[in-house]
């Protein structure tokens, strides 16, 4: 796989111009774009990151297709706020989340997925390759019967 990089320092909007430059005359299928970590309380970066899309979209007023923010679980109810703020800015279409084999239980990504209406891509369990998993909702589910009490029963 083709991997375009610039040395430290150098404009990352820039970068990304000439990736999508080079994804089109190469004719590829996908071009993904690996923004470095940033704080939402950081202008100067969340800036950058506007950059990148002001940028790609001369070449592709549609770019970029699809916008996932990758949470870390030990953040917390933090997520909240980062959601917010990079929706704003990035117009976020997914989200990732990661660290979940920790202590960290993620309880508010459910909550997130839903009061921003954003699909969950995926979630990390481990720092292999293989640990960045699909979500599957729980296989037990809780229902009322018809007097109206709770049961549990096993989904398919
Ligand atoms: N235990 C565990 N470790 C993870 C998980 N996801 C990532 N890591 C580890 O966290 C560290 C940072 O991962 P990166 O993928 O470099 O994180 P990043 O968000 O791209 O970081 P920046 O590009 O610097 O912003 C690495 O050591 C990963 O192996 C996860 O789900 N569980
Ligand atoms: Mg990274």
């Amino acid at each position: 796989m083709p991997v375009l990089t610039a040395p430290e320092g150098s404009d990352p909007a820039s970068l990304a111009f000439d990736a999508l430059k080079k994804a089109e005359t190469d004719g590829a299928d996908l071009l993904m774009i690996d923004t470095a970590g940033r704080l939402q309380n950081r202008a100067d970066l969340m800036e950058e990151l506007a950059k990148i899309v002001r940028v790609i979209r001369k070449i592709d007023p549609s770019a970029p297709h699809n916008t996932l923010l990758v949470l870390d679980a030990t953040t917390g109810q933090n997520a909240l706020s980062q959601v917010e703020t990079f929706q704003k800015l990035a117009d976020v279409t997914g989200l990732v989340m990661t660290k979940l084999d920790g202590t960290a239980k993620g309880g508010v990504l459910v909550a997130l997925a839903d009061k921003f209406g954003l699909p969950i891509h995926a979630i990390g369990v481990g720092e292999q390759i293989d640990d960045l998993a699909p979500l599957r909702s729980s296989r037990i589910r809780r229902r009322p019967d018809r007097s109206g009490d709770m049961i549990e029963e096993r989904a398919a």
